[in-house]
């Protein structure tokens, strides 16, 4: 019996879309399971049996009905992806040199700029008064200035090189909160630029985007 591959995702979630955008890539099928953040299903003691870190993605794989593989984190679960479908639009490149571009590339994102400016943190600093749109638009800037100075030197048409990787799957959503955000400055971030013209010429990413999954809203659809 063949695999399912269960996600567990939000239509909004960055690291979400990062998996989402990957799937489609590969052309694995993913049902999914959605957990609403704003509504705090995060939170559910549920979910937490789940995925203690209450965040999602978290993916499921099941074989024969069986629960095989549980993956919690977007990045583990992107390298899991590419350990199983390697093949089919490999995400890193064969030249450990420039394997290692691609997740330097996927750091600045996953490390440097995610984790400050997620819910949980802008809901624990809110307390105190503080400038949120502010925070995350400083974050978002000086992570994709450093983004920016890197793929200069590493992009052809894409972040590494002329092929989507791992460092544009990352990327691309990365994109999208830093519009909302208004911290995508394109005058300084010309290579940024030209790199997200490519995603709209590959259906994955369109299909792994927040504006096109089953739980978003009618208003954010395109
Ligand atoms: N390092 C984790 C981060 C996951 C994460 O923070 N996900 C966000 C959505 S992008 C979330 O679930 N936030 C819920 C919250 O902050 O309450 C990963 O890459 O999977």
């Amino acid at each position: 019996m063949a695999k399912t591959f269960t996600l567990y995702s939000y239509y909004r979630s960055s690291c979400s879309a990062r998996v989402r955008i990957a799937a489609h890539l590969k052309g694995i099928d993913l049902k999914y399971s959605f957990i609403h953040l704003l509504k705090d299903d995060q939170n559910s003691e549920q979910y937490g049996q789940v995925n203690p870190s209450h965040s999602v993605p978290t993916l499921i794989v099941s074989e024969d009905g069986a629960e095989d593989v549980v993956i919690r984190q977007s990045i583990a679960i992107l390298e899991y992806l590419e350990e199983i479908a390697g093949e089919s639009n490999p995400l890193l490149p064969k030249d450990p040199g420039d394997r290692a571009k691609v997740r330097e590339l996927v750091n600045i994102v996953s490390c440097d700029i995610q984790p400050v400016t997620n819910l949980r943190v802008i809901r624990r600093i809110k307390t105190g008064g503080f400038d949120v749109g502010e925070w995350q638009k400083h974050f978002m800037t000086s992570g994709l200035l450093a983004y920016e100075k890197l793929a200069s030197k590493y992009s052809g048409k894409l972040s590494v090189g002329d092929s989507v990787t791992m460092a544009d799957v990352v990327l691309a959503p990365a994109i999208d909160n830093a519009i909302r955000f208004d911290a995508f400055d394109q005058d300084r971030m010309p290579t940024i630029k030209k790199i997200v013209v490519e995603y709209n010429k590959v259906d994955a990413f369109k299909a792994g985007s927040w504006r096109s999954q089953a739980d978003t809203p009618d208003e954010f659809r395109t």
